[in-house]
């Protein structure tokens, strides 16, 4: 936005004047922010980089020295955790209550305030769900320009979660592969150019010796929670073969993780991650794009997926729909909304064996979905 304010001023101006103000209003809007980034040290210690106005700061931090950053506390608390990564299950019980989103897309403020207004963090940003899980589909980096910011925030919930009793599901989308795997192409530029002052290649942001990067490849691409599968984009019949096999398709995906698609040469694994049949791409349950995403899926093959997967429904992201949307008589729910506008998104919240769409403002409307 800031970008696209400055050209329309700067051209404006330099019609108008000489170079002074196009100049001053260049230094005060393209100054480089970049939150933290933590680079795990091979003695344990951890190297803070973050930059701001421009500059490159650096701090180190001693093996078992608490991981504070004063200047950042509202994003990453007093103190960062870092627990010992583990892979998540990708099986899980119905919770008693679930907040269900997606495709943030680096739109951190509008992230924290539909926490906030929904009880899932408090006024601090703390987790005060309790129990409760919160999902969310993939797509929360790339288009945005708080995309680190976005991942902290989730990454801090996980590790808050889990002491609560709750969990946070963080399901991989395409936008975390292609990221990972340095192709940043929907990235602003401000990632590669903070990557430059860090000295490293933009994929090394999330590189497996960060922080951050290393928890998002102990996340999952597929879920089940109680009878609802959880996917980015959705099951093809190539993915699903003749039974969906989570497991596998979380570790290969898993695998190929930091690689760009033509540095993968397992061609089922790249497929996977990286294939328009792809769990991360697949747009089948929308019948768009048909040249390149196949044909909309059979509702036969869609229950012979779910069957197989012992899920009713599928909650996907990644193809944009203007408010959560049932298809296939709700077998499918399509909830990729946009966040760029805060008033129109809805997310899915599961409580007492009920579903209900809730708002940025935490308010509730009814989403009635057909029985299964
Ligand atoms: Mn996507």
């Amino acid at each position: 936005m800031k970008g696209l304010e400055f050209k329309r001023f700067s051209l404006g101006a330099a019609l108008a004047c000489a170079l002074v103000i196009p100049l001053q209003a260049q230094t005060s809007y393209s100054a480089l922010n970049e939150a933290p980034h933590f680079f795990l040290q091979e003695d344990g210690g951890i190297i803070a980089k973050w930059v701001e106005d421009g500059e490159l700061i650096t701090q180190d931090f001693e093996p078992a020295q608490p991981i504070d950053l004063p200047e950042f506390a509202a994003l990453l608390g007093e103190e960062l955790d870092i627990p010992e990564p583990r892979i998540y299950p990708a099986l899980w019980e119905m919770p008693e209550k679930m907040l269900v989103l997606s495709d943030v897309e680096g739109e951190y403020d509008s992230l924290l305030r539909f926490l906030k207004a929904n009880d899932v963090v408090d006024d601090e940003g703390h987790w005060s769900f309790g129990k409760g899980h919160l999902v969310g589909v993939g797509d929360m980096v790339d288009r945005g320009d708080q995309v680190t910011e976005t991942l902290l925030l989730f990454y801090r919930l996980s590790i808050e979660a889990e002491a609560a009793g709750g969990h946070l599901h963080f399901i991989l989308g395409n936008h975390e592969v292609m990221f990972m795997g340095g192709d940043i192409r929907y990235a602003r530029p401000k990632y590669k150019e903070a990557a430059a002052l860090m000295g490293i290649p933009s994929r090394a942001l999330l590189g497996a010796d960060t922080v951050v990067g290393r928890w998002l490849r102990s996340c999952n691409s597929i879920e089940r929670i109680g009878d609802l599968l959880f996917v980015h984009a959705g099951i093809s019949t190539a993915t699903a073969g003749d039974k969906l096999d989570i497991d596998a398709i979380n570790t290969d995906i898993r695998s190929v993780i930091g690689m760009l698609r033509n540095e993968i040469r397992d061609v089922d694994k790249k497929i996977l991650a990286w294939g328009s049949y792809g769990p991360l791409w697949y747009r089948g349950y929308f019948g768009v794009q048909v040249a390149t995403y196949g044909p909309r899926q059979s509702v036969e093959d869609l229950d012979r997926i779910l069957n197989g997967a012992g899920a009713k429904r599928v909650i996907v992201g990644h193809t944009h729909v203007d408010k959560p949307t049932g298809l296939y008589e709700d077998r499918v729910l399509a909830i990729d909304v946009t966040w760029t506008r805060p008033d129109d998104v809805r997310a899915l919240l599961f409580e007492d064996g009920a579903m209900v769409l809730v708002d940025i403002k935490g308010e509730r409307s009814s989403m009635e979905l057909k029985a299964r």
